[in-house]
């Protein structure tokens, strides 16, 4: 593995986490050895309160002592740091301004759709979570279609795809818990064609947690909500 002068480590979590999977997916591309360290985020480090002292949050990335925090910096950081690794950005500067574009988007309008959508709150607030959820599906197979490529960005994968797989097995613990499919054959072909491709991947199988655990994980996350709540009406 490449980065041998370098010292790397991952602030991961005990738990499967989408943003920590990505960096996990962009140093598996890269070729980067590095050591992961999980953390407990009911009862975080104080490593990971000092490397991450606004957001107290993971991914962070240490490089060689310094750290970086938020999962779509540390991919472009990735790039800038190791230019002679696989690339995730391409290299023309619109082509690199359009890939920040969708992987900004990614997490603006799909990701942020995703809270609620299964649990608590109004019947109406869930609906309208799921509408932005399917509106931001929608998009992304738009995107896709007038590509015509396998991937996002061409004939392999790079920054969007990465910013999106590691999504993956989340969206379908989404789709197990709310009973709703926000990805499918019908709707959106080149999206469920995408998943399919970006699953066989050597990376994805090495590095994507499996639906059963996502699931598992949010029942559990759940499971403790609800239990806080009732604790705190007493
Ligand atoms: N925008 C951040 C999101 C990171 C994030 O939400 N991490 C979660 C784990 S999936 C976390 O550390 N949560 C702990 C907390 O919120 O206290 C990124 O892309 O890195």
């Amino acid at each position: 593995m490449a980065g041998g002068d370098h010292e790397l480590k991952l602030l991961g979590s005990t738990n499967p986490s989408p943003f920590v999977t990505r960096v996990e997916l962009a140093l598996a591309l890269k070729g980067l050895s590095y050591d992961l360290v999980a953390i407990d985020l009911n009862n975080k480090s104080d490593l990971l309160l000092a490397s991450n002292p606004v957001h107290h949050k993971v991914p962070v990335l240490i490089h060689d002592g310094k750290p970086i925090s938020e999962s779509r910096i540390i991919l472009e950081y990735l790039d800038d740091a190791f230019p002679s690794t696989y690339p995730l950005l391409p290299s023309d500067p619109h082509h690199r301004a359009v890939a920040r574009f969708w992987a900004a988007y990614i997490d603006d309008k799909y990701v942020a759709s995703w809270g609620s959508v299964y649990v608590g709150k109004m019947e109406e607030e869930r609906a309208e979570r799921m509408r932005q959820m399917v509106a931001a599906v929608e998009a992304l197979e738009g995107l896709l279609k007038e590509g015509k490529k396998p991937f996002f960005s061409g004939e392999i994968v790079r920054l969007v795809d990465v910013t999106l797989g590691a999504l993956i097995p989340r969206t379908k613990a989404n789709e197990v818990l709310s009973g709703t499919i926000v990805i499918d054959d019908v709707r959106t072909p080149q999206l469920a064609a995408w998943v399919e491709r970006f699953c066989e991947l050597d990376v994805a199988r090495k590095v994507l947690p499996s639906v059963d655990e996502v699931v598992e994980y949010i029942k559990m996350r759940l499971a403790q909500r609800a239990t806080a709540a009732d604790a705190s009406k007493k």
